[in-house]
């Protein structure tokens, strides 16, 4: 993956330069792979908490949620409490400086959940998670949303990643090169992020990817939030599921200063 940096340590203020880097980098290629976000032990405790509650949803409720995004693939909304509500997740200190320069710092979190890709799922269809706001030319606008994903596990060729076309933000090729692929499938140009647990990427939500299929014996769930400026509502992909579910008494939990993330 060409646009690739690794922080310092997880947790921990970025100095200045690196965050100035990472933005450089995520306005340029669409997408941005960083290592070294969180510790891995909070990752361990979300796979865990994931593990317990929507690892073995039935197919009733997987219907009911009309959660299916692929073959033996899943979007689940997660409800944001216990280990999901940590500022270290939701507000992580290396990833808020970032974000902010790139949604400024009036931005909310427009969904938050989890796509799980079962042992042999099929690789997705791929695809853009919205259509685009303006039309065919959004050439020069800055984002208006990105998506963090966040792997519970470790990716690897056999778990599969979600492929990206890196640049495919932006340029009055894209809808051509969606079309292309779409029609058939070619992964010779996509940068294929094997992140470990504890790093996360960062995708423009008008950048074209796809989830890769699953080879090995283990589900790959990963945790996604999806960042946005305050007037966006994502009333694409979220007809049958909240695209944030927080209680009010969760929302009491969340420090004072990071609650208007989720207004
Ligand atoms: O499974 C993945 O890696 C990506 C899933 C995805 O891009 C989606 O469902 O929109």
């Amino acid at each position: 993956m060409q646009s690739k940096l690794r922080l310092p340590q997880p947790n921990s203020p970025v100095p200045a330069e690196t965050t100035r880097q990472a933005t450089d980098l995520f306005q340029t290629h669409g997408a941005l792979w960083l290592e070294n976000v969180f510790a891995k032990s909070t990752i361990e405790k979300l796979l865990a908490a994931y593990q317990k509650k929507y690892m073995n949803l039935s197919k009733k409720e997987l219907r009911q949620r009309d959660a299916a995004v692929g073959d033996q693939r899943f979007m689940i909304t997660v409800d944001v409490k216990g280990a999901f509500n940590h500022p270290e997740v939701y507000a992580n200190e290396a990833l808020m400086p970032i974000l902010e320069n790139l949604l400024s710092d009036a931005l909310r979190i427009a969904s938050f959940g989890s796509v799980v890709a079962l042992p042999d799922a099929d690789q997705q269809a791929i695809h853009l998670d919205h259509p685009p706001l303006f039309g065919v030319d959004e050439e020069g606008l800055p984002a208006y949303a990105l998506t963090m994903v966040i792997p519970l596990v470790d990716l690897s060729p056999a778990t599969g990643t979600t492929a990206i076309w890196e640049g495919s933000h932006r340029g009055g090729q894209r809808f051509d090169l969606l079309r292309r692929l779409m029609d058939s499938p070619d992964y010779s140009d996509a940068s294929l992020p094997m992140a470990k647990q504890g790093d996360a990427y960062l995708m423009d939500y008008r950048v074209i990817h796809g989830g890769m299929a699953n080879r090995s014996d283990q589900a790959r769930p990963i945790l996604y939030i999806v960042y946005s400026r305050p007037w966006f509502r994502d009333g694409f992909n979220f007809k049958s599921q909240n695209a944030v579910s927080i209680s009010k008494k969760q929302l009491k939990k969340v420090p004072p200063q990071y609650r208007s993330l989720f207004e």
